[in-house]
C-alpha cells in the first residue's frame, strides 16, 4: 500500500490492480487527503461552477433500464413531449439571466422525428446566440443513426451543423457487459459507448464521461470502467470531466438499495486518483445532495456543475438535493466548503476572476 501512495504523491499512473487495494483497504482519511492534494496540485482553492439550464425534452423512451425512474410509455400519466416551440418558449423564459450552458438530454421517443433533433437544437442557438449547447447523450446518437441507417459520423456532423457544441456524458452506466444485461438490456453496448465518443472527439466536439456507481457493481466493475475511458482519454485527451454519478434508489424497478456518504467520498478519492489524465472531477450535488458535494471538494472534486433549475433525472428516483440552485446560493455552498468560486463555460474556461 505504501508504494501505491508513494507513487501517487510523485503523481504517477496506478493500475486497476492498485487502485483495487486503496478502494478496498486505505482509510478514508488518507484516501480523502490524497485527493485532495492531487486536487489542489492542479487547481488550488479553486472549485468552478458554470450557470446552466436543464432542459429534458421527453420522457417518454423505448428503452426501460432498471435504474430509471424517469422514463414512461407513450400515453402513460406524467408523460410529455416538449414541441419545438416549447422549446424556445423555455429559452425566452430565462432569456434575462446570464447562461452560458444549456444541457438538453430525453428520452428515446419512437415519435419525434430525426428532423425534431437537430431542430431543436438550431432553436436554441437561434434564441440564445451565444449560450454553449451541451446536447444529447452517445444513447441518442445510437438510436437515431440504428434508425435512419446514418452513420455515427453523419449523426455527429449534422448536431455540429445545427449548432452543438459538446456531448454530455450520460449513457455510459457501468460497461460490464454482464451488468448491462441486468441493468439496461436495451441500451447501447460499452464498446459503442466508447466509439461514439472517439468519433466525437476526432471531430473536435468535447464530451463528458460518467459512471453510474452504488447498485449492484463492485469496486472492479467501477475501476474496469474508468480504466476503458482513461484509456481512450489516452488516444484522444476528448474528455473534459469524468462524473461519479450516485445511484438514487427510489421508484425504479432495479431496487437495489443505494450507497451511502463514506462509499461516495471513496469513490470522489478513488476517481482523482486514477483518471489521472481527465482534468476535470465533477460534484454532481444534484445526486450527491448538497452536504456530500461539498465534502466531495475536499476529497478530490474541483467542480460543482452548475445552477441547473430542473434536474428531474434524479429527483424521479428520489433526490432529496434541491432541483435547482440561485447563483448566490451555489457560490455561498462552494465558499462554506472553504473554497473560492470561479465560475467556468461548457469548455471550463474560468469566466471571472477568483
Ligand atoms: O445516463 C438514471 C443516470 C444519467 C438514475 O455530462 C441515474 O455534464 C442515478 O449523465 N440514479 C443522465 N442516476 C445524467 C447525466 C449527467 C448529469 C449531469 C451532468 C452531466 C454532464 C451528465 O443519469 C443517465 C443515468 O446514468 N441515471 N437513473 C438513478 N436512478
Ligand atoms: Fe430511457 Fe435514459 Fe431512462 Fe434508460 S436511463 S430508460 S435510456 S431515459
Amino acid at each position: 500500500m505504501q508504494k501505491i501512495i508513494d507513487r501517487l504523491a510523485e503523481g504517477g499512473r496506478i493500475s486497476v490492480d492498485e487502485a483495487l487495494v486503496l478502494a478496498e483497504s486505505c482509510d478514508i482519511h488518507t484516501l480523502g487527503e490524497l485527493g485532495l492534494a492531487a486536487r489542489r496540485r492542479r487547481f488550488g482553492d479553486k472549485a468552478f461552477w458554470v450557470y446552466n439550464q436543464h432542459l429534458n425534452f421527453t420522457n417518454v423512451c423505448a428503452n426501460a433500464c432498471r435504474f430509471c425512474a424517469f422514463s414512461k410509455r407513450a400515453g402513460d400519466d406524467g408523460a410529455y413531449t416538449y414541441s419545438i416551440d416549447d422549446i424556445r418558449a423555455r429559452i425566452r423564459e430565462r432569456a434575462h439571466e446570464p447562461i452560458r450552458e444549456v444541457h438538453i438530454v430525453g428520452g428515446l421517443n419512437p415519435d419525434l422525428p430525426y428532423s425534431y433533433y437537430m431542430d431543436l437544437i438550431a432553436a436554441v442557438r437561434e434564441e440564445s446566440p451565444s449560450v454553449a449547447i451541451k446536447a444529447f447523450t452517445a444513447v441518442e446518437v445510437a438510436y437515431l443513426a440504428g434508425h435512419t441507417g446514418r452513420s455515427v459520423r453523419e449523426v455527429l456532423a449534422d448536431m455540429k451543423a445545427a449548432g452543438l457544441d459538446a456531448l454530455p456524458g450520460g449513457g455510459a452506466e457501468v460497461f460490464s457487459p454482464e451488468l448491462r444485461k441486468r441493468l439496461c438490456p436495451e441500451k447501447l453496448s460499452g464498446e459503442q459507448w466508447l466509439e461514439i465518443h472517439e468519433t466525437a472527439h476526432g471531430m473536435g466536439l468535447p464530451t463528458n464521461c460518467t459512471l453510474l456507481f452504488g447498485h449492484i457493481e463492485t469496486w472492479r466493475d467501477r475501476l474496469e470502467h474508468m480504466d476503458a475511458l482513461r484509456s481512450l482519454q489516452d488516444r484522444t485527451g476528448g474528455f473534459q470531466v469524468f462524473i461519479p454519478l450516485q445511484y438514487q434508489p427510489k421508484n425504479n424497478p432495479l431496487e437495489a438499495e443505494g450507497t451511502d456518504g463514506a462509499d461516495y467520498l471513496r469513490m470522489i478519492a478513488i476517481s482523482r486518483l486514477f483518471m489521472d489524465n481527465v482534468a476535470h472531477l465533477k460534484a454532481y450535488w444534484a445526486f450527491s445532495g448538497i452536504k456530500p458535494a461539498q465534502m466531495a471538494l475536499h476529497a478530490g472534486a474541483d467542480d460543482f456543475d452548475g445552477t441547473l433549475v430542473e434536474e428531474k433525472v434524479g429527483h424521479a428516483a428520489g433526490a432529496s438535493s434541491p432541483k435547482g440552485m440561485t447563483v448566490e446560493r451555489l457560490k455561498e455552498t462552494i465558499r462554506q466548503a472553504g473554497f473560492v468560486p470561479v465560475e467556468r463555460d461548457t469548455f471550463f474556461r474560468e469566466t471571472e476572476g477568483a
